[in-house]
């Protein structure tokens, strides 16, 4: 990511209105956190305005008004870009651009350009170009002048001020050739999850709003050594990592994109091949930063985020982190764990949970399996982890470690009719 040499100004605009749902809707602590997102993304916030209206205006989505109000406002700090909170659609951030004659970005805008200049990995990149052109086509009309009047910088990251002026035609094949690379990656990967399924190695997600410390847990927990900074989205990629949440239980832990309240759908639909491990995960861990004053608000959005992405059935754990940094009165939840990522405070604690839920799920079974049934063997192998086979008179003596589904088509040749912990 280059830096510029004078940061670009923001001016960063909210509307909060009783007509827009909850999760549309702007306040002062979804300003602030607005104003975080455009500082991480290179720029600095001259103004803030929240605006209060019975509802949206239509064309001007925050009202012709503060349109003008927010023109002077511009004007007079010598601002480059008005940056919504609120999705507003792409004929609003015409009008907008045209009334306050500065290029207008939204907060998804913003998210983008923080994704743009942290891909690492080719399939981030990939992705991430993916969801800006996503974002960006249906906003091309009109706002060109304005965008490269930016000349670099935010907003401009990624496919480029020239790129951004060609046609659509250019940018549709140009989408086509990522989703064909993206499908591409997304095959290995899948490859990859299969030859995981067969060793039946137990998969733990973290999922978790962003700066919540998850990086910081997986390093504690698995010695990954992934960069955990103090700043929004640091992490884009999935890393898995080997770990034991008891002494002899082998296990996995993933660590991925942190969530935010209105990810862009065009992030979320392109991180679709990376998020999608998280249905094959066990069970999760929602990483909660117990210390944020927005903590309730970030459970929510996180929860409705994981809900979509994870099978429906998948055991979540909250664990409360930071702990070290609130006053043990407010650790209310009797559910919850409440650790310190940094300290190691409750990570012992919490392996002996994940431990537990884990052996709930997977048990070491004792089949005899008659020879006339070769495809139940080889469903054991395929997706159990066969511990012991001894082939006898009366057909074959294996025992497996399975979880819940492989054990229910097997369950018949169970020599107990019943289980026994592994
Ligand atoms: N005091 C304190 N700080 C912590 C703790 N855990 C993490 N942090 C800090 O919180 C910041 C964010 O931590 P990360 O581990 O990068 O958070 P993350 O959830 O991976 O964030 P993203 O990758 O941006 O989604 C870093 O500055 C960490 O040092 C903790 O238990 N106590
Ligand atoms: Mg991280």
């Amino acid at each position: 990511m280059s830096e510029e040499k004078v940061k670009q100004s923001a001016v960063i605009a909210g509307l909060s209105s009783p007509a827009l749902r909850a999760e549309d809707n702007s306040d002062e602590a979804s300003l602030s956190e607005l104003a975080a997102l455009v500082e991480t993304a290179g720029g600095e916030v001259a103004a803030r305005v929240l605006q209060n209206r019975p509802s949206p205006d239509v064309r001007t989505f925050l009202g012709e008004g503060k349109a003008e109000e927010l023109r002077e406002l511009i004007a007079a700090h010598e601002a480059d870009l008005l940056v919504l909170d609120n999705e507003i659609s792409p004929a609003q951030t015409r009008a907008l651009s045209e009334l306050c004659d500065c290029a207008v970005l939204t907060r998804s805008g913003i998210i983008l350009d923080i994704f743009a200049g942290r891909a690492r990995t080719a399939e981030g990149k990939l992705q991430v170009e993916l969801a800006q052109y996503k974002y960006i086509l249906p906003r091309l009309a009109g706002q060109g002048t304005a965008l490269s009047r930016l000349g670099g910088g935010i907003g401009t990251r990624g496919p480029g001020e020239t790129k951004l002026e060609t046609d659509r035609r250019h940018i549709r094949s140009r989408m086509h050739r990522l989703e064909e690379e993206l499908q591409h990656l997304s095959a290995v990967r899948e490859q990859q999850r299969r030859a995981r399924q067969k060793n039946s190695v137990p998969v733990v997600a973290l999922v978790g709003y962003t700066n919540a410390g998850k990086s910081t847990l997986m390093n504690r927990i698995t010695e990954a050594g992934i960069p955990a900074n103090n700043r929004l989205f640091d992490t884009l990629d999935m890393t898995t990592r080997a770990f034991e949440p008891e002494a002899g239980m082998p296990a996995l832990l993933s660590d991925t994109v942190g969530f935010i309240r209105r990810l862009p759908h065009s992030l979320i639909s392109s991180f679709e091949a990376t998020l999608s491990e998280l249905k094959y995960a066990e069970m999760l861990l929602h990483v909660i930063d117990c210390a944020d004053p927005e903590m309730e608000a970030h459970i929510r959005v996180t929860e409705a985020l994981a809900a979509d992405m994870a099978k429906e059935d998948t055991p979540i754990l909250r664990v409360y982190n930071k702990a070290d940094l609130a006053p043990a009165e407010l650790r209310r939840d009797p559910e919850g764990i409440y650790i310190s990522a940094a300290t190691g405070e409750g990570v012992d604690e919490l392996l002996a949970r994940i431990a537990q839920q884990l052996k709930g799920t997977r048990r070491a079974f004792e089949f005899l399996i008659p020879y006339s049934d070769g495809a139940a063997l080889n469903l054991l192998y395929r997706d159990g982890r066969v511990e012991s086979v001894d082939h006898g008179e009366t057909g074959v003596s294996v025992r497996a470690v399975c979880d819940a589904k492989l054990y229910a088509a097997v369950q018949k040749y169970d020599v107990r009719g019943g289980g026994q912990n592994g």
